[in-house]
Parts: structure tokens; sequence; C-alpha cells
């Protein structure tokens, strides 16, 4: 069990680990910053918050722009001055903004100055928006403060640390609070036994800081361990893989989509410096590990985590790995497949995922919360089977289950068997509605540059793979899927496609 003291500042835990000079966040343009600057940066920002910008405790502060240092740095001074960070992504546009903002009831913000036109067209009231990143007087670093160390505010272990939301890959966005205690307990289970970072890893990856998977990943669990960062504003398959080659890279975060770009171009970078790759935010076919292993020599570590409960709660890493599973409970976690009363589903047979451990899913003022935590398990809304040697293996979102004619199909399974042919580089199988069987099983592909759009080699393909009842009845070929800004998939939106 993890033990925390009863007052505790995550800000101050992770800034406070290791020396001054060694380097925390790097950039692709070459620069460093160390521990020591970072932190001199950090209580220059806390002192402006308090100070200048009258932030007191328990304040939300609403934190927007790139990953950058520089947001990083605002997020550790949120916090280390007793406020709490309201957690949002570059991408999201004013409308979304607004909800956001509503919902978090945030008064303050920090925002890069590149980001600034959509938080102020979001128009949110009482709003007061302070910027970064530009060299006005009026903003964040041009702002007067004492050159002193800021002492962190004496927050208990916990109180309220930040709020994150849910992706909203359907209906409205839900905030997610989570404490003190919560940031550090995800870097000491999943991190710590897991991923099991050094202090000379140099972490990358593709999540915004506004996701916890990238804010974990690229921010708190490099921080943990005494290791750095290299935070990427853009980062696809393209500036990825140059990316790891120059910075050496040994610890990558990011998503089964991106793992299958980089094999799409991988020919000329060296990588060689990777020694874990995480994947997490969707589901990885294991076709998708395969090729990884194949082509690098690296076995991917897949992991399912949530917003709600902060980061990766099922995992396994190095000999631990059964590809096409997800793996086993983090230590520190328990999971169990459930039925829709609660009742414990034998090992071999789907059912609902349940998972407790140290952090807990505390919706900001939404009835949902009764939905997710019943008899203390959080119910992750994702469908698992729990095999009989302990394994989890994902089969779908719990309400993406395609049913036609009577049989229960999982899209992910015919996913990965879509995966398998050589041409296709995405694809998402989702059920649209129909008179005659209830759902027909449709598969949106996309290819591989220059091969044909031709449903009939798919069809015969996926013949010799899967039982006649889940080959799609209907092929749709597309150029990109459609994602949330988190990179999730928006299968509603699939839903609506007819053949092409
Ligand atoms: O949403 C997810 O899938 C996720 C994965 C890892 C860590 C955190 C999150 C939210």
């Amino acid at each position: 069990e993890l033990r925390y003291p009863a007052r505790l500042n995550c800000a101050a835990e992770l800034l406070e680990h290791a020396e001054e000079a060694r380097p925390v966040f790097h950039t692709p343009d070459g620069a460093t910053w160390t521990y020591g600057e970072l932190r001199a940066r950090v209580d220059r920002i806390a002192h402006v918050l308090t100070g200048d910008l009258g932030v007191v405790p328990g304040n939300r502060v609403l934190l927007r722009g790139p990953t950058t240092p520089w947001l990083a740095a605002c997020w550790l001074a949120v916090l280390k001055a007793g406020a709490i960070a309201v957690t949002v992504l570059a991408q999201q546009r004013p409308q979304e903004l607004a909800t956001l903002g509503e919902i978090a009831l945030v008064r303050h913000a920090l925002c890069d100055i590149r980001a600034v036109d959509d938080l102020a067209k979001a128009d949110i009231p009482g709003l007061r928006i302070t910027t970064y990143g530009g060299d006005g007087p009026d903003d964040l670093l041009g702002r007067p403060a004492p050159d002193t160390p800021y002492p962190a505010v004496d927050t208990a272990a916990d109180d309220v640390a930040l709020i994150a939301f849910t992706s909203g890959t359907t209906g409205r966005p839900k905030g997610c609070m989570h404490f003190h205690r919560d940031v550090l307990a995800v870097a000491d289970t999943f991190s710590k036994h897991v991923l099991r970072p050094r202090a000379d890893d140099v972490f990358t990856g593709s999540p915004p800081l506004g996701f916890t998977f990238g804010l974990g990943g690229l921010v708190v669990f490099p921080m943990r361990a005494g290791a750095s960062s290299l935070l990427l504003e853009q980062a696809g398959a393209r500036q990825l893989l140059p990316a790891i080659a120059e910075h050496r890279v040994s610890v990558l975060f990011t998503a089964p989509t991106a793992y299958r770009a980089m094999l799409e171009r991988l020919d000329g970078h060296d990588i060689s410096s990777l020694r874990r790759c995480v994947s997490a935010g969707e589901n990885l076919p294991a076709a998708t590990w395969r090729a990884w292993h194949e082509r690098t020599g690296v076995r991917i570590i897949n992991g399912i985590g949530a917003t709600e409960l902060l980061h990766i709660f099922v995992s396994a890493a190095d000999d631990a790995v059964r590809p096409g599973t997800t793996g086993v409970p983090v230590p520190g976690w328990q999971a169990r497949v459930q039925d829709a009363h609660g009742a414990p589903v034998p090992d071999g047979k789907p059912g609902l995922l349940a998972v407790r451990g140290p952090v807990g899913c505390r919706y900001l003022a939404d009835p949902r919360q009764r939905g997710y935590v019943r008899d203390g398990w959080n119910i992750t809304g994702d469908t698992y089977v729990r095999e009989p040697d302990g394994y989890f293996r994902y089969v779908a979102r719990a309400d993406d289950m395609i049913i036609s004619a009577g049989y229960n199909i999982a899209g992910p399974e015919v996913e990965d068997a879509l995966l398998r042919h050589p041409d296709v580089v995405e694809a998402a199988v989702v059920g649209r509605p129909d008179e005659a069987r209830g759902q027909v099983v449709v598969a949106c592909t996309v290819l591989r540059e220059g091969a044909p759009r031709d449903p009939e080699r798919l069809r015969a393909f996926l013949r010799a793979e899967l039982a006649p009842y889940k080959c799609p009845r209907e092929f749709v070929f597309l150029d990109a899927l459609p994602r949330t800004a988190t990179g999730k998939l928006q299968r509603f939106r699939l839903r609506d496609e007819g053949d092409r």
C-alpha cells in the first residue's frame, strides 16, 4: 500500500528530487533546462501568481498551450502555490473551451501567447487571462516578482491539485478531480513497477500535457525518476522519429496509431536508443505489437488508463508481455471483470472491466459519477475478458459491441485482422443500424499510399481470417480516421459512413 504524509505538495516533491545541474527538459531546437533552472522559473511564476495576479490556494487556474517546458513550469507553479491546475488542450476551439470553463468555474488562465485567441473568443465569464511566451510587460514573465525561492504552500495530500477533462468522445466532457497524492501515486505504481525508468533516461512522446497520459509520461514520471524529457510541440511520426534519433530518446509514450505511422517511415532513422515504448489511449492490436517488435526489437508496454484514474492501471512489461492482451493489474491496483449488476464474471467470459487502487474517480459536480463508481469499483466502460492465466484481454468499449443478426462482434478483433493485411495502415470497425440484421459490420480503413481501394481484396483476405458472421458487409476507404484532439477514435462519426 502506498503511504504519503498527510501534508504533501506534489509539485515540491517532484521539483526537489534531482540535483540542480541535471537536465530536466529538452526542446527540439537543442535547448535544455536543468532542474535548478526549472525550480527558479517555477518559483518566479508562483510569485507572480500569488502576488501580482492574486491567486490564492484552491483557485482554479486554466492552463493552455502547446507542449513546452513553459507549460510544464506553469503547471508546477500552480500546484506549488496550492492552486488547482485545470488542463485543457491547445487544439480545443472556443465553444469547447467555453464548456470546460463553465464546468470548472475557472477565474484565472495562463495561456501560451500563440494559443490565446481562441481562449479569448471563448469569453469565459470573469476569466482573467495572462499570457506567457510574449515579451510585453503584461506577459507572465514580464511581471514583477521577487527573485527569491518560493516556499511551497503546505497543501494536504488530499487537496485537489488537478482537474482533467475526459476527452468527450461522446457527450459532454467530465472534469475529473485529482489530489496531490494521486499525482505521485501514478508514478509510484505504473511508472515505478512497470516502466522502471532510470535517472539517465530521456523521455518523449506525442500525448499533450492536457491529457493525463502525456502529463504523466512526459512530466511526472521523468521528474519522479530524476530523468529528463524532450517536449515536442509537434509530435507526429514525422517529428518523433528524427527527434528520437537526435536526442537519443530512451522512453517513448505514444498511441497505437503513431506506432503504425512510424513503422511506415522507420527506414533511415536510428532509433536504437529506445529501450521502453509505452502504448495507451487506445487498444493496441497484436499485429502492431508484433510488427514493432520485429522491426525494432523493443517490446511495447501496452496499458489501459483513464482520465478518471489519472494514468495506467493494467499493463505488463518485458517478459511479462503477452501480445494481444493489455496485461495484469499494475502493482497497487486490483482489476476484475463483472456483469452489469456487479457480480464477477468467470474467466474467459466477457464483461465490464472494474478496477480500484490508489486513485479514484471524482467527477466535478456530475451525476455520471454514480455510473462510474459502484461499490467502490471504478467501471471503466470497457469490455474485457480475464484469461485463466490472469491476463486481461480487451474486447471493445462496452457501448461499441456490434450486434449483427444475433451475433456479438467485437470491432477490435476485426480491426486486428484487417491490420494484418499488408495494404492496411489504419482500421476502425463499427456497426451501422440495419433493419434486417439490427446492425451491419462496416470496416473503415486507411490504405498504404498507392494501394487500390478495392473492397474485394479485403473481403477475400478477411474470409480466411475470421468467421463469416464477423466479416464486414461494407468497406469504406478514408484518408484518415476521425479522432479527438487526444487521438481517440470517434467511432460515432464513422457509423454514418456508407459504401464508397
Ligand atoms: O485515456 C486513456 O486511455 C489513458 C491512457 C493512459 C493514461 C491516461 C489515460 C487517460
